[in-house]
């Protein structure tokens, strides 16, 4: 963290209106991406009036006073993937619009960007209209939209350019898995990234291997491995890898931005990094989740399939334990750039659809609520960056990627006031039982975190304060995002001043990419873990709970120290006994 005093202003007179709409921090320590400075930050409106020392201003009598001393003054969290109140197959996520952001606001994330997700054959206006419906009347704090590209035709490159133009959306999701929902080919990849290209906006990718995912999952079924386990198995660290690579040359080849949704491996990060090398810093951004940095795939092993369920999204939570610290290495790197949730919860009973076949467990996990703490737990409280970075990765970098910065992601005069009083030293300590999601499970459970939002201001309205809760249903805003933001486009074209930052930082990327290479735990493919010898019977069968595929409702015996042991010490899934014991096959 660098230690600016800001420049000197003129004193400010305040008028003094409603104490309701105006707050003034003091004694805080403010940090932005770039730089953080002792300064107190006055609010009016909803909107930032000035930041600077306490002898350049008036403060008129009634305002309200928060005094932040030894604490930090950051700009609100800006989550930018969250799936609110989303239908998938035949569920509908807990956290509704309502509930998202209450839980968002609680852990000190201002802004939500969450995915329109039309249907195959769905006209993405009608779609749009829709999510608008469900989210106007509930947000409790500002939210965006990015647009997903399910299907390709005429009308839909027409209604691109109408959401650009007219609707406020300057990014859409395409993806390469979900074969027969989502998924688009190569040559609709190409035709798409073209089109978001002509209109300046930004591509977004969901990439993992969708045919390779349908063969083993077929496969994995068919052999009976039905549970949880199988989700993994089916795509491993390279089909998302090879899908981040493909993408990424897709992307170029028409000359496109592409942001890599939810980074979940370290082959994954890998190819992002290699890719942001290979195009000199233009081109490709990366995003992991506060799932992939707080957890991992251990969990997919439990027994009890409750438990294992609840941690299944896609891409997978990576059972190679040292992913999490990977990752955040790699963002502290700004070989990733940003953090997401993807926060898209289901209960118990809605996991439960996929019982005996683990393809239709809904995909999705919490994380709006926790991702601001889990980020600081990681990343800064372990060394691994400063309070900037965490700025940055958190809040100002998904501002600037989708073009709604200095207004969000800053503390400066005239930015919106979503602000974060942040006590770097307390803790807390996660559990569902005192979240304010909707839902009956947090895959953070137990994990005790520093960082803690002491006050949240959402454009002004006080909304946390020492852990109380107070959001308004409705209060939160639609916020457009023009096309061209120049954090992508300047950089792209070819503004040399915005390349500079990431020429320095891939300095000696070569070097470091071939580092980043042998931390890859090779695995076997699904096929061979299946195949069967002359006499029929198979070799190295993986995770298998029982024969019939179905999970044990039971308690476990579940250790989660005794499953990372096992993890740090094999070199592929082939060797130990699944958590329930060996049951047949080859284990
Ligand atoms: O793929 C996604 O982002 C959504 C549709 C579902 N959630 C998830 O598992 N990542
Ligand atoms: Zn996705
Ligand atoms: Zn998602």
């Amino acid at each position: 963290m660098t230690s600016n005093s800001p420049q000197p202003v003129k004193k400010v007179p305040i008028h003094l209106q409603s104490a309701q709409n105006r707050v003034y921090i003091k004694n805080g320590q403010v940090v932005n991406a770039d730089k953080s400075f002792k300064a107190d930050v006055y609010i009016e409106d909803g909107i930032i009036k000035f930041v600077g020392a306490a002898a350049d201003i008036t403060v008129p009598g009634g305002v309200r006073t928060i005094d932040a001393t030894g604490k930090l003054v950051m700009p609100g969290g800006i989550d930018p993937h969250t799936h609110m109140q989303l239908p998938f197959g035949n569920a509908v996520a807990v956290d509704d619009f309502y509930h998202g952001t209450k839980a968002a606001v609680a852990g000190g994330t201002t802004m939500i960007i969450d995915f329109v997700l039309p249907n195959k054959q769905q006209s993405m206006l009608e779609a749009y209209d829709t999510w608008r419906s469900w989210a106007d009347p509930k947000v409790c704090c500002d939210y965006g939209f990015h647009v997903g590209i399910t299907w390709w035709s005429k009308s839909v490159s027409d209604e691109i350019g109408v959401l650009c133009k007219e609707l406020g959306v300057n990014s859409f999701k395409t993806f390469m898995a979900y074969k027969g929902l989502y998924q688009l080919n190569d040559s609709d990849l190409l035709d798409v990234f073209e089109r978001i290209r002509s209109l300046n906006g930004v591509a977004m990718v969901h990439a993992e291997n969708g045919d390779i995912i349908a063969k083993n999952a077929k496969r994995l079924l068919a052999e009976g491995i039905t549970g949880p386990e199988g989700h993994e198995l089916s795509r491993q660290e390279e089909v998302e890898a090879e899908a981040v690579h493909r993408a990424c040359i897709l992307a170029h080849q028409v000359d496109c931005p592409l942001y890599v949704v939810h980074v979940m491996s370290k082959s994954a990060g890998i190819e992002v990094a290699r890719a942001r090398q290979r195009y000199q810093g233009k081109y490709i951004m990366g995003e992991t989740l506060a799932a992939a940095l707080g957890t991992d795939g251990s969990h997919y092993r439990c027994q009890h399939f409750g438990h294992a369920a609840a941690h299944i999204l896609s891409p997978p939570l990576r059972p190679d334990p040292t992913t999490p610290e990977f990752l955040m290495k790699l963002l502290a790197n700004n070989d990733l750039q940003t953090t997401g949730s993807d926060n898209c919860t289901f209960n118990k009973n809605q996991k439960e659809l996929g019982l005996g076949d683990f393809t239709k467990i809904p995909n999705g996990v919490n994380g709006v609520e926790d991702r601001m703490s889990l980020v600081w737990e990681r990343g800064v409280h372990a060394g691994l960056m400063d309070a900037c970075q965490f700025v940055a990765i958190t809040s100002s970098n998904a501002a600037k990627i989708f073009n709604i910065f200095p207004q969000k992601g800053c503390i400066a005069v005239g930015s919106d006031a979503d602000v974060v009083v942040w006590d770097p030293q307390a803790t807390r300590t996660i559990s569902k039982d005192t979240h304010h999601h909707a839902c009956d499970f947090n895959i953070f459970e137990g994990m005790t975190v520093h960082g803690v939002p002491e006050f949240v201001l959402v454009r002004g309205r006080v909304c946390v304060e020492n852990g109380l809760v107070r959001v308004a249903e409705g209060f939160g805003r639609f916020i457009p995002t023009p096309v061209r933001p120049a954090y992508v486009y300047d950089r792209l074209e070819g503004n040399a001043e915005a390349q500079q930052p990431e020429q320095q930082q891939n300095g000696n990327a070569s070097k470091k990419l071939a580092e980043l290479d042998a931390h890859i735990q090779p695995q076997q493919p699904i096929a061979a873990m299946l195949s069967a010898d002359q006499n029929g019977n198979s070799h190295n069968h993986p995770a298998r709970a029982r024969v019939d595929g179905v999970r044990d409702q039971q308690e476990s015996s579940f250790s989660l120290s005794e499953e990372l042991d096992k993890a740090a010490v094999r070199s592929s899934i082939k060797v130990h006994n699944p958590p329930g014991g060996k049951s047949s096959g080859f284990w």
